[in-house]
C-alpha cells in the first residue's frame, strides 16, 4: 500500500490528483504542517526537507520505497503505474520539462507571491511586485504553451498535476484569469475531472493562523533541529 503524507496544500494537491488518477490504492497519514507536525522525527525520515507531500509505497519492489518532492513522486506513480508519462522519448520529455518548469519556476514563485502579498507581517512593495511580476510572466508562457494544444505536454499528464494546484489560487497570486483564456480554458478542463474533484476532498486549503505562522515562516537549520528534537523527546 502506498501511504501519502499529507496537508491540503497546492503541492499536497499534486500528489493526491495524481493518486486519484492513476488508481494506485493508497492512504493518507495527515501531516498538519500548521501546528509543526512536520518536525517530527518519524516524519523527517521520510522527509527530511520538513515539507509535504511526501510518500512510502510499502510494496514496491526490493522494498519501502520513502519519497519526498512533488516531482519526484508524480514521476514515480506515473512509473508505477504505466501512466501520464509516456513512453515514447519526445513525448516523455515533452512532459518532464513541463514538470520541471512547474517545480523549478510556477511552484517557488506563486509561492513568494502569497507570501510578500498574504502573509508577510510587513508590506514590502517591491517582493509583491517581484513576484506577482513573475507569476503573471510565467501564466503568460503557460498562456501561449496551451494556444494549440489542449495541455502543457498534448496528452493530460504529471506535468498538468504539478501546475493546476498552482493555478487554482491565481487571485492570491494577484492575477486575472481572463487575462489568460488558454490557461482558464485548460484550468476548467482539468477541474471537471472526477480524479481533480475527489482529490480536492481530501480536504481544503486551511489559511495558517498566527499560530500557525510560527511553525511555517522563519524557518532556520537550527530552529528545525530544536523543533525535532522537542518532538522527539515528546514522543518518548
Ligand atoms: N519543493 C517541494 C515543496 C513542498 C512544499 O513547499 N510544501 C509545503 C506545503 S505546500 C510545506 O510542507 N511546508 C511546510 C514547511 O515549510 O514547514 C515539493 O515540490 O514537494
Amino acid at each position: 500500500m502506498i501511504e501519502l503524507f499529507y496537508y491540503p496544500s497546492p503541492n499536497g494537491f499534486k500528489a493526491a490528483i495524481m493518486l486519484e488518477e492513476c488508481e494506485l490504492p493508497y492512504r493518507v497519514t495527515p501531516i498538519d504542517i500548521t501546528r509543526g507536525e512536520q518536525f517530527d522525527p518519524e516524519f523527517l525520515a521520510v522527509s527530511p526537507n520538513n515539507k509535504i507531500p511526501a510518500m512510502v509505497d510499502h510494496d514496491a519492489p526490493g522494498g519501502p520505497l520513502p519519497l519526498f518532492e512533488s516531482g519526484a513522486i508524480l514521476m514515480y506513480l506515473a512509473e508505477r503505474s504505466g501512466r501520464f508519462l509516456p513512453i515514447d522519448l519526445h513525448q516523455r520529455y515533452a512532459v518532464i520539462k513541463w514538470l520541471f518548469w512547474q517545480v523549478g519556476g510556477l511552484g517557488p514563485m506563486a509561492g513568494q507571491a502569497h507570501h510578500f502579498r498574504a502573509y508577510a507581517p510587513e508590506q514590502v512593495p517591491y517582493g509583491i511586485k517581484r513576484y506577482t511580476d513573475e507569476v503573471n510572466r510565467l501564466y503568460g508562457v503557460m498562456d501561449r504553451a496551451l494556444a494549440d494544444t489542449g495541455f502543457l505536454a498534448d496528452e493530460y499528464s504529471i506535468a498538468d498535476m504539478a501546475a493546476w494546484p498552482w493555478v487554482t489560487t491565481w487571485e492570491r497570486q494577484g492575477q486575472r484569469i481572463e487575462d489568460f483564456p488558454n490557461v482558464g480554458r485548460w484550468y476548467d478542463a482539468i477541474a471537471a475531472r472526477p480524479a481533480v474533484v475527489r482529490a480536492k476532498a481530501l480536504g481544503t486549503e486551511r489559511q495558517a493562523d498566527r499560530e500557525g505562522y510560527r511553525f511555517l515562516y522563519g524557518q532556520t537549520a537550527g530552529s528545525v533541529q530544536a523543533m525535532s528534537d522537542h518532538k522527539g523527546e515528546t514522543h518518548e
